[in-house]
C-alpha cells in the first residue's frame, strides 16, 4: 500500500476545474459521471438528499500528511456535497462528525482509507473503489473493452478490484505481478466469479504483447518508451506513476489517466450514498 506524500495531495484542491476539463476531454466524461458510472449509482442522490459528509483526520501509525483531509474535502465538495474537516483528530472526530449530523465519514489511518454511511451501514475501501473508477474511465478511453486485450499489473486491492470491473466489460485480462502467487489468488478469485484471467509471468513480452494497460502497482517506469504505441491507453492508479513522466507522458497525453485521490474519492463517495 503506498502512501501518499504532501506534494502528491497538496495541488489537488486548486486544481480541480483543470482535472476536470482533462478527464472530460479524455475520457468524454465528468469525475462525477466518471464515478456514477464506477459506482453504479444516479449522482441526483447526492443533490436530492445532500447529506453531509464529514472527513476526520487520524493521527495514528505515521500520522497526518498535509492537505490530505483538505484534498479529500475539495474533492467531494466539487461533487456537489455538504462537506466539514473535523477539528478535532481521531475518536473525538468521529464524535464530533456525528454531534454534527454528518451522515457519511471519511478517513485514513496508514492501512486504511474508507468511506462509512452510518445511517445505511455501508463502507467504501480506497483500494476497491480505485479499481472500479479507474477501469471505467479506461472503458471510456477505449469507447469499449468488450473483446480488448487488457494488461493489469499489480494483483493488490486495487488490481482485484480492476481486474473484476475489467472482466465485467468484456475484457480479455491478462495479469503480472512480481509474486505469482499474488497473480494466482487473483486468478482465482476472478475465476469463483465465473471469469477467466490469463496469468503472465514474463513481463516483457506481457509489455510488449499489449496495448491497453492498468498499472495498479506501486514500481515506477515499468512501461517504457519501447511497449508504447499509437493505440496504447494507460489507466493508472499506482502511486507512484508507473510510466518514466516526462518523455512518456507527452508521447501519451490524453491516453495516460492518473491522479493521486480524485477518481478514488469520487467512486468512494457515490459507493456509499
Ligand atoms: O489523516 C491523515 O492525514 C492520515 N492518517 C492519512 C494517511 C493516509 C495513508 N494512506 C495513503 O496514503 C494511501 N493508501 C491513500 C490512497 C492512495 C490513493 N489510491
Amino acid at each position: 500500500m503506498t502512501r501518499l506524500k504532501e506534494n502528491d495531495v497538496e495541488p489537488i484542491a486548486t486544481t480541480l476545474v483543470g482535472y476536470n476539463e482533462d478527464l472530460l476531454r479524455m475520457t468524454g466524461c465528468s469525475l462525477r459521471e466518471l464515478a456514477a458510472q464506477a459506482s453504479g449509482k444516479e449522482i441526483d442522490y447526492l443533490v436530492n438528499r445532500n447529506p453531509l459528509v464529514a472527513v476526520i483526520p487520524m493521527t495514528c501509525g505515521e500520522g497526518i500528511i498535509e492537505g490530505f483531509v483538505e484534498s479529500v474535502a475539495s474533492i467531494i465538495s466539487y461533487l456537489g456535497s455538504r462537506t466539514v474537516i473535523t477539528k478535532i483528530s481521531d475518536a473525538g472526530g468521529v464524535a464530533e462528525a456525528i454531534q454534527l449530523g454528518a451522515e457519511i465519514l471519511f478517513m485514513a489511518d496508514d492501512d486504511r482509507f474508507v468511506a462509512i454511511n452510518i445511517r445505511t451501514g455501508k463502507v467504501s475501501d480506497n483500494g476497491e473503489a480505485t479499481g472500479k473508477g479507474y477501469v471505467a474511465g479506461l472503458e471510456r478511453m477505449c469507447q469499449g473493452l468488450n473483446g480488448k486485450n487488457v494488461l493489469l499489473l499489480g494483483a493488490g486491492p486495487v488490481g482485484n478490484s480492476a481486474a473484476l470491473a475489467l472482466v465485467r466489460y468484456g475484457a480479455q485480462v491478462t495479469v503480472f505481478d512480481v509474486n505469482i502467487s499474488a497473480s494466482q489468488r487473483l486468478k482465482g478469485a476472478i475465476e469463483e466469479l465465473g471469469y477467466n484471467v490469463q496469468v503472465e509471468t514474463n513481463l516483457e513480452s506481457a509489455l510488449t504483447g499489449h496495448q491497453i494497460f492498468v498499472d495498479a502497482c506501486p514500481a515506477e517506469n515499468v512501461i517504457q518508451l519501447r511497449h508504447i504505441s499509437q493505440a496504447t491507453r494507460i489507466a493508472a492508479p499506482g502511486i507512484p506513476l508507473g510510466v518514466p513522466e516526462l518523455e512518456v507522458k507527452q508521447l501519451l497525453t490524453d491516453r495516460l489517466l492518473h491522479d493521486p485521490l480524485q477518481i478514488g474519492v469520487a467512486t468512494m463517495l457515490l459507493e456509499v450514498l
